[in-house]
């Protein structure tokens, strides 16, 4: 290719290296999910089948590329922290960017019949993304911490108002008015008063999100994730020694496991300090 009279249309390209040495954050969003979830029947506040779908695409992410030491997703959205040695791509923000941002779509259009067995795809769901760079540990530490308070605050809005109009008989509009101005405790008040709902019982999928790591696995995947031929099914999962062996090998091989757990306290942090190395 090179030579030709055309070739010199390539020194327009313009270099896009991250900076070294620092801990790389890519988070991807669903393209217009209001509309997106609207058109497939998205069950409100939370579809488990659409959060289920997710995680087993970032788990695809986190099995194709290994410098992924951790996800994170809420809603329509999922974030993906990169170890801070990563020289992937030679670091080049946009070939990192659309290559994960792509792998990561296409794998939820693939898994799409298995978590939707019922609801055939409209149209093509679209991702955007974004890379930020964090120099510190404490960054990465108060931007994981941001997107979990970030879903409790959604889920407790979104939990309450959902109650209004489906249990409460309130127009959405109503349901907005209701909520106006009222904080965390008045929601928690107004879901247990009215709806019987303990927010803290509900599952922790929706109150904490997904967070994603590489584990050795302790007990059988997430039945749930397993039966809808979720995140289970990759040659990594496979290649793991079952947790029924009498004999434990030496060397279990770690896998992708999903948790919705705290991420925001020390002990999600202290018991895994490879993530931030
Ligand atoms: P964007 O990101 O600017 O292109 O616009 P959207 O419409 O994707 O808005 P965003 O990302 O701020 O909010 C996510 C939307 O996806 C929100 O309208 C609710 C919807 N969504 C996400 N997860 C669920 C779910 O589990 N159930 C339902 N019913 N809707 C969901
Ligand atoms: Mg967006
Ligand atoms: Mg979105
Ligand atoms: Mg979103
Ligand atoms: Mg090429």
């Amino acid at each position: 290719m090179a030579g030709t009279r055309f070739s010199y249309v390539k020194t327009f390209e313009q270099p896009d290296p991250l900076l070294p040495e620092t801990y790389m954050v890519l988070r991807l969003d669903g393209h217009g999910f209001h509309k997106f979830s609207d058109t497939h029947g998205f069950a409100k506040p939370n579809d488990e089948r659409a959060l289920q779908l997710m995680d087993a695409a970032a788990a695809a992410v986190m099995d194709e590329f290994r410098d992924v030491v951790l996800a994170f997703g809420e809603s329509d959205e999922f974030s993906f922290l990169l170890r801070k040695k990563c020289t992937l791509y030679n670091r080049r923000q946009s070939k990192i960017l659309s290559t994960l941002v792509s792998f990561f779509t296409s794998v939820y259009v693939l898994r799409w019949p298995a978590f939707f067995p019922d609801t055939p795809l409209q149209y093509p769901p679209s991702f955007d993304g974004r890379i930020v760079l964090y120099p510190a540990q404490q960054h990465v530490r108060d931007y994981f911490a941001w997107r979990q308070a970030d879903t409790h605050i959604n889920n407790l809005y979104n939990t309450t108002f959902w109650a209004l109009v489906q249990q409460g008989g309130q127009s959405t509009t109503q349901a907005h008015e209701t909520l106006k101005g009222t904080v965390a405790s008045g929601k928690n008040e107004m879901l247990f008063s009215r709806f019987g709902i303990n927010y803290a019982t509900l599952p922790a999928r929706f109150r904490k999100g997904s967070v994603l790591v590489r584990e050795v696995p302790k007990v059988e995947p997430e039945p749930d994730v397993d039966a809808a031929g979720g995140v289970c099914e990759t040659d990594a999962r496979q290649d793991a020694v079952p947790p029924t062996t009498s004999a434990p090998s030496k060397r279990q091989k770690k896998v992708v496991v999903v948790l919705h757990e705290d991420i925001i306290e020390n002990q999600f942090w202290d018991d895994r300090p490879e993530l931030l190395a």
